[in-house]
């Protein structure tokens, strides 16, 4: 292998190697808050700000929920949250295409800790650069928008793989597209045979009352024991 090609790999390992680091400071921090925290990761428009409208509203009263918005440019996301009432903090990463642990790591003790059961962090829209980056969350969800093609499982493989949960959206959508619904199910189970799959659609609201319900378990599961 050519020595600049080696150089290469070199710096992004050394690259990981810190920003995990960093991400097991924050992930201690979200233990001993007793907070989940999810990293919502999706292509440009899938629907992640939708969903996050949705859960949060559908999540009620029960939990102290916040939210971080990752993204190159712009606040629009977190306007559309803080129009919700709901605590949120954005992050503009001007060139980078994903969020990492030290930018989370400091916008953390602006938020009151003490109210809090989930922290939803909306990362930058790209299914490819995020999936490598630990922020410190429990588990990375990602959201697929079903209008995006039953290909994009294999060829994206990596975000399937490290996901606990797929949000399959835009389930409204099926009748006028050509995706194979069972097929991309199919691709997304053989990349990671225990992943979680939810159906929805932000827009009728089916399937929507499934995923919150589900995601509540997890949220009650850190709250009570840790
Ligand atoms: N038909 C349909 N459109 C949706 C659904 N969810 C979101 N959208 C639309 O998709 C576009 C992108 O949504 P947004 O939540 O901003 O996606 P993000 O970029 O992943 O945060 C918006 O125009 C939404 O209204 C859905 O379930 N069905
Ligand atoms: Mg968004």
């Amino acid at each position: 292998m050519p020595e600049e090609n080696l150089r290469e790999i070199k710096v992004m390992a050394n690259l990981l190697g810190a920003n995990d680091v960093q991400a097991e400071v924050n992930r201690n921090h979200f233990k001993q808050k007793k907070c989940l925290a999810v990293n919502l990761i999706g292509s440009p428009g899938a629907g992640k700000t939708s969903l996050l409208e949705k859960t949060l509203t559908g999540l009620g009263t029960e939990f102290g929920t916040a939210v971080i918005e990752g993204d190159m440019f712009t606040s629009r996301d977190a306007e559309r949250i803080a129009a919700l009432n709901i605590p949120v903090l954005q992050i503009n990463t001007g060139s980078a295409c994903h969020l990492d642990s030290k930018m989370v790591n400091k916008i953390l003790p602006a938020f009151a800790w003490d109210t809090l059961d989930v922290m939803i962090i909306e990362n930058v829209g790209n299914l490819v650069c995020p999936a490598d980056f630990d922020l410190g969350e429990d588990f990375k969800a990602v959201v697929l928008s079903i209008a995006e093609g039953d290909d994009k499982p294999e060829k994206y493989p990596v975000i399937f793989r490290n996901a606990k949960v797929a949000v399959l959206n835009k389930i409204d959508l099926e009748p006028f597209t050509e995706v194979d619904l069972a097929k991309m199910k199919a691709q997304i189970t053989a990349i990671h045979p225990e992943i979680k799959i939810f159906e929805v659609s932000c827009r009728t609201g089916q399937g929507l009352a499934e995923w919150t319900a589900w995601l509540a378990g997890e949220i009650r599961a850190v709250k009570e024991t840790g």
